[in-house]
């Protein structure tokens, strides 16, 4: 999803190549994109719980979550929270109903975990973004208990840069993707949001949802005891870590940060890392332009300008049964319709390819990727739409196969 920075999209950056990742250099991975479902409003995220259900749940940012089952989208949606929804601007927003996560053990519990923005209000402020928890109804599967309990709220002073992912690491520990407030360039504060370890925006967070109301801080998150800063950080100097996922072989956390007006990058985040932003935008200066400060930033694994992409969204490794050629490739996208792919090298640095469909009628690239996902068995969707904004329904979700 965009940052706005279409709208300067012919500003030319100034290219540096003191700290260049390794270039793209593979070949096109080619691949078959099997549509399992279109007609969705603007959707902008997928989950799916790990109870054997298969079905595959879509976030329309209009606030509803909309189950495909047996390749049909069920017409009642699973939860609707339209109401709770802050404003949503018709032509492009980046509010709205952003993240979903179930927890690990849902099966069992029912439990899981929303992310939206909501109207706020004050000076300096645009909305907030909350955090909240959800249970399946004890009567239907494929409908949620309406019963909202509040986990966190984030105070939003722009309207975009919104994060909004929400994933469960093998800890059993809710991650939280926040972006630095927005506006551009992390214009907040004196040193931006994201360098700020007393604010949660520009971070990604780390919670403990299994124990304490409405949550615990986990003991060993890497600020809990130092002073001002938030406890709840688990890695920082982000600007809008749209889509973040675990590699569920691994456990390694891989981060799309969507770039201001010239790169956009991969990261595999780490605790208490700090990833650079507004200092630096992917491996270039940004804030001071130039001889900025680069100790103790962590470096993306790979980035690329937009001379090649508009917006990054992180993906997933690929782990499913499928397509067994796929196993060990981070596959990605970016909001123009590109599709791409990273593999380790044996030096352990990331080698870049695009991934492209071998058949143009089974695929929809004239379309925006929103976002991505994957199911239960490790499969890996595209999540698509046509026309702009939220009220859009060329929304459409794709599985990647060979
Ligand atoms: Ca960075």
């Amino acid at each position: 999803m965009k940052t706005f920075s279409f709208l300067v999209l012919l500003s030319v950056g100034v290219f540096s190549s003191s700290f260049l990742p390794q270039q793209s250099s593979l070949p096109p991975l080619k691949v078959k994109l099997t549509q399992v479902a279109r007609g969705l409003t603007s959707p902008v995220g997928m989950a799916a719980p790990r109870d054997g259900s298969n079905r595959l749940f879509v976030i329309e940012q209009g606030g509803k979550i909309k189950i495909i089952k047996n390749g049909t989208v069920i017409s009642t949606p699973f939860l609707t929270v339209t109401d709770k929804l802050d404003g949503l601007n018709i032509a492009y927003s980046e509010k709205g109903l952003l993240g979903l996560a179930f927890h690990p053990d849902y099966k069992t519990n029912g439990r899981f975990f929303i992310y939206y923005s909501a109207p706020a209000s004050g000076k300096g402020i645009d909305h907030k973004s909350v955090v909240a928890e959800y249970k399946v109804s004890a009567t239907n599967p494929d409908v949620a208990d309406t019963k909202e309990t509040i986990i966190m709220e984030i105070i939003q002073p722009e309207s975009n840069h919104n994060g909004g992912c929400l994933v469960f690491g093998k800890d059993g520990y809710l991650y939280i993707g926040l972006g630095d407030g927005g506006g551009a360039g992390d214009k907040h504060g004196t040193t931006g949001n994201g360098q700020n370890l007393n604010t949660w925006l520009g971070k990604i967070l780390r919670i403990d949802v299994n124990g304490k109301k409405p949550y615990a801080v986990p003991a060993d998150n890497p600020f809990v005891n130092r002073s001002n800063a938030k406890p709840e950080i688990y890695a920082y100097g982000l600007r809008n870590p749209w889509r973040f996922s675990f590699d569920r072989s691994t456990g390694t956390l891989f981060c799309g940060d969507v770039g201001q007006d010239e790169w956009e990058e991969i990261d595999i985040v780490e605790k208490g890392k700090n990833y650079g932003w507004r200092t630096m935008e992917g491996t270039h200066c940004y804030n001071p332009s130039t001889n900025c400060n680069t100790k103790g930033l962590t470096m993306p694994i790979d980035e690329y300008s937009h001379g090649t992409g508009i917006s990054i969204c992180g993906g997933h490794m690929y782990r499913g049964k499928m397509f067994p050629s796929l196993n060990n490739h981070y596959i990605f996208s970016d909001w123009s319709g590109k599709v791409f792919y990273l593999e380790q090298q044996p030096d352990k640095t990331w080698k870049r390819g695009e991934v492209i469909a071998d058949d143009n009628k089974s695929n929809d690239m004239g379309s925006k990727i929103n976002s991505m996902g994957e199911d239960s068995n490790g499969e890996i969707y595209l999540i698509t739409q046509k026309l702009f904004g939220p009220k859009s329904p060329t929304g459409a979700v794709y599985r990647i196969g060979l």
